[in-house]
């Protein structure tokens, strides 16, 4: 850990054992993880994280949110007599004055949770791991349907499809990158179909479509599988707030049913994957049906064509303002994944009448 005096930073936790080592783990984009490996009587290893607090900037708020809600899930496991509870969901270490967090002289911010053993993360998507992705994320989604209190938005508007937009209309408006001219046919399409991607607002406002606390970054990397495949918990939950459920569900298919990458720049590789799409909705279904509305079920298509429509708008966006939010490795980086996602939002169009009699099918 470059320059960072960690024995300093552990010392404000209230953790057991004598620490050994400290190494880098993971791949996150986000924020920094190390792995805290402890010798003593049962002492467990430790995950020590700095929070990216240009991205999380109430990071009071956000600690807040994932104990409310990571209690709520440990009573709830209890309540149901589940062994194993604590590789089941995460638990967060007080510094010194109480709070998860603590802030070090040079305004990092650092948080600490016990690492959870014999535990492996994932990569690729199959139709099992989808399955098992879409039970999980929505037994999660379950759990938290009674949460004894509002939590708060990390980010606010997150998934706010007409803020989308409007941040397009604002960068078309500025070309601040002179780049206008090159994507006018890509804002006219999108154009096209924006009142009917920006139905959940409208709905919200009628209030006909809920709100609930949702993961809101539904990545298959996103959960702890043990030893045997079968899933731990789901992990990094940073982006946990209120928002539609098509935000678990959507996203998760947009990366999960591409048979792509997203920044692919060979469009002929985009295509929306059925079998994905299936074994993902029948596990998410099996777990969130309970709960879910009419009005949800009937809608999941639409979440499937959301999300990247949403992200060929924040792409674009991004593209038109001269790359200042997504990290680029060549220029037309955030042009490509304009591309791809809008090529995956056509193709997914494709399916809107087998997804429709798909989901029919699993719940009359
Ligand atoms: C960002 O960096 P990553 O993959 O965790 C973005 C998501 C986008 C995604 C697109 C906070 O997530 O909303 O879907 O890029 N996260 C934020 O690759 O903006
Ligand atoms: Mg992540």
């Amino acid at each position: 850990m470059n320059n960072i005096d960690t024995a300093s930073i552990l010392a404000q936790f209230d953790i057991m054992g004598t620490v050994e080592q400290v190494k880098p783990l993971g791949n996150g984009l986000i924020n920094d993880s190390y792995h805290v490996i402890t010798t003593g009587d049962d002492a467990p290893d430790y995950v020590l994280q700095r929070i990216n607090n240009a991205i999380f900037t109430d990071v009071d708020l956000l600690q807040h949110n994932i104990e409310v809600v990571t209690s709520h899930i440990r009573r709830k496991l209890l309540a149901a007599g589940t062994d194993d509870i604590d590789r089941k969901v995460l638990q967060f270490i007080k510094a010194r004055g109480g709070k998860t967090y603590y802030r070090d002289d040079a305004g990092r911010y650092w948080r600490m949770m016990v690492f959870i053993p014999h535990s492996i993360t994932r990569e690729a998507v199959t139709p099992a791991s989808a399955h098992d992705a879409g039970k999980a994320f929505g037994h999660f989604e379950q759990m938290l349907v009674d949460v004894p209190e509002p939590l708060g938005d990390t980010i606010p508007d997150f998934h706010n499809m007409e803020l989308r937009m409007r941040q397009l209309r604002e960068a078309v408006s500025n070309d601040a990158a002179g780049r206008l001219d090159e994507v006018r046919d890509i804002v006219e399409e999108l154009e096209r179909d924006a009142d009917e991607m920006c139905q959940a607002e409208h709905l919200y406002r009628e209030g006909r479509l809920p709100k609930r606390i949702c993961h809101c970054d539904t990545k298959v990397n996103n959960m702890l599988f043990d030893e045997d495949g079968q899933v731990l918990c789901v992990i990094d939950l940073d982006t946990v707030m209120p928002s539609f459920i098509f935000s678990d569900y959507g996203d998760f298919l947009r990366t999960g049913a591409n048979m792509t990458a997203e920044d692919d720049p060979d469009l002929s590789h985009v295509s929306f994957d059925e079998e994905i799409f299936k074994a993902f909705t029948t596990g998410y279904l099996e777990s969130a049906r309970s709960f879910l509305t009419p009005l949800e079920i009937e809608l999941l298509p639409y979440a499937v064509a959301l999300f990247p429509f949403m992200q060929c708008a924040r792409f674009l966006a991004d593209y038109l303002n001269g790359d200042t939010y997504y990290k680029i490795k060549y220029p037309a980086h955030n042009l490509d994944r304009t591309r791809n996602q809008l090529a995956l939002y056509r193709d997914v169009r494709r399916h809107d009448a087998s997804m429709t009699a798909f989901i029919s099918s699993l719940t009359t």
